[in-house]
């Protein structure tokens, strides 16, 4: 599961980047015109207490893997290449120049948020319209010589994305049913991915509320999020957490946008994480959405899997309120559950097994 970093030159993907990943691309990596790969931490402030209250020997956060690509400038679409890596990607994170600095240049020679927004939204949807396009010629020929009805069908479906992309919506945002959804799974449609949008802002336009005004996509705003590459590089730059705290407390930042943005990751990726805990180790796991314990046994080990016979659960919530193991099994609230159950993010389980 990778999500990938996009955007307009000069927006602060590459300082995202870094930040997220730790890893500092060469000039050399960055001339290639290819995807920079990069593994992020999740920060997650629930490990965090997890780690506080079992102060383990070990801690092993959960990660995830990111791409930084190449920009994207107007008219990349007549290009062509980058396309071909965002469609390898599960989900987008939209980098977006929101700051003001004179001394760095604009592609567009001014600072306007939602037409930058509008600009990358068209590339994709562009692409996607021409991907159907050419699909559908296919089809018609096809449909010509055969008659098929599946052929038939899948035109009917491919013109009703196209009435969509018309409008210039990107194509997450149209309902389709399991059927249409499965016809499709194959096709590298950009505008179906799951998309993050990062507002790269001034050091004072942190505490705005406004979002973007007037971008064609403002179904998405939920999505989005607030970020200064220059004060998160500060941040992490500082040598202690309590350095850390105070710093962010005089900007009234609660927490680092880092933070917020792996997590913002974790869901467009559609992730969960569980955790597992102990003296020896507090470690921080994700598996997709929809999974079963027993699948999260697998994430752990193949023989949790194997020899699974139950999973005991505690809820984050739960011992955070209580205090501990102890409470939380007085107050009735440890629970044994089988092979089915549905992870929940934040969920605390140890497997019992067999081998
Ligand atoms: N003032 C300011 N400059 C930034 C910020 N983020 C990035 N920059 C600068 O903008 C330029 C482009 O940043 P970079 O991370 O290379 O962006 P990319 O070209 O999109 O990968 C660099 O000179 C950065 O130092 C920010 O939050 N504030
Ligand atoms: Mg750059």
């Amino acid at each position: 599961m990778k999500i990938g970093i996009i955007g307009l030159p000069q927006t602060g993907k590459k300082a995202l980047f870094e930040l997220l990943t730790g890893h500092k691309p060469s000039e050399n990596e960055v001339a290639s015109g290819k995807p920079i790969h990069g593994i992020a931490e999740i920060r997650d402030s629930r490990f965090d207490y997890l780690v506080g209250m079992y102060k383990p020997k070990k801690e092993v956060r959960a990660r995830i893997e990111i791409e930084l690509l190449p920009k994207i400038e107007k008219d990349a679409i007549s290009k062509g290449e980058i396309f071909e890596d965002i469609a390898q990607l599960d989900a987008l994170c939209h980098v977006v120049r929101a700051f003001k600095d004179e001394s760095i240049y604009h592609v567009s020679g001014s600072v306007d948020p939602s037409r930058d927004i509008d600009a990358i939204n068209s590339e994709l949807i562009l692409h996607d319209l021409i991907f159907i396009e050419k699909r559908s010629e296919r089809l018609d020929k096809k449909v010509k010589q055969t008659k098929e009805e599946a052929s038939i069908k899948e035109k009917g479906l491919l013109a009703k994305l196209k009435a969509h992309l018309d409008k210039e919506l990107p194509l997450r945002l149209l309902e389709l049913n399991a059927d249409e959804k499965k016809a499709i799974a194959g096709y590298p449609f950009l505008t179906r991915k799951e998309m993050i949008r990062v507002l790269n802002v001034s050091e004072g336009q942190l505490k705005e509320r406004q979002l973007v005004k007037g971008s064609m996509d403002e179904a998405a705003t939920a999505n989005t999020m607030r970020v200064s590459a220059k004060v998160e590089a500060e941040v992490a730059g500082l040598e202690s957490e309590r350095e850390r705290k105070e710093f962010l407390a005089a900007l009234g930042i609660d927490e680092p946008a880092i933070n917020i943005l792996t997590r913002l990751c974790l869901g467009a990726l559609k992730l969960v994480s569980f955790f597992t805990v102990g003296p020896d180790e507090v470690r921080q796991w994700n598996v997709r959405a929809g999974s079963t314990a027993v699948e999260a046994a697998g994430a752990i080990h193949s023989d949790l899997q194997k020899g699974f016979i139950r999973a005991e659960l505690i809820k984050f919530d739960d011992i955070k309120k209580l205090g501990g193991e102890d409470a939380v099994k007085a107050q009735g609230k440890f629970y044994l559950k089988g092979k089915e159950y549905i992870v929940e993010d934040g969920d605390i389980l140890s497997i019992r097994f067999n081998v």
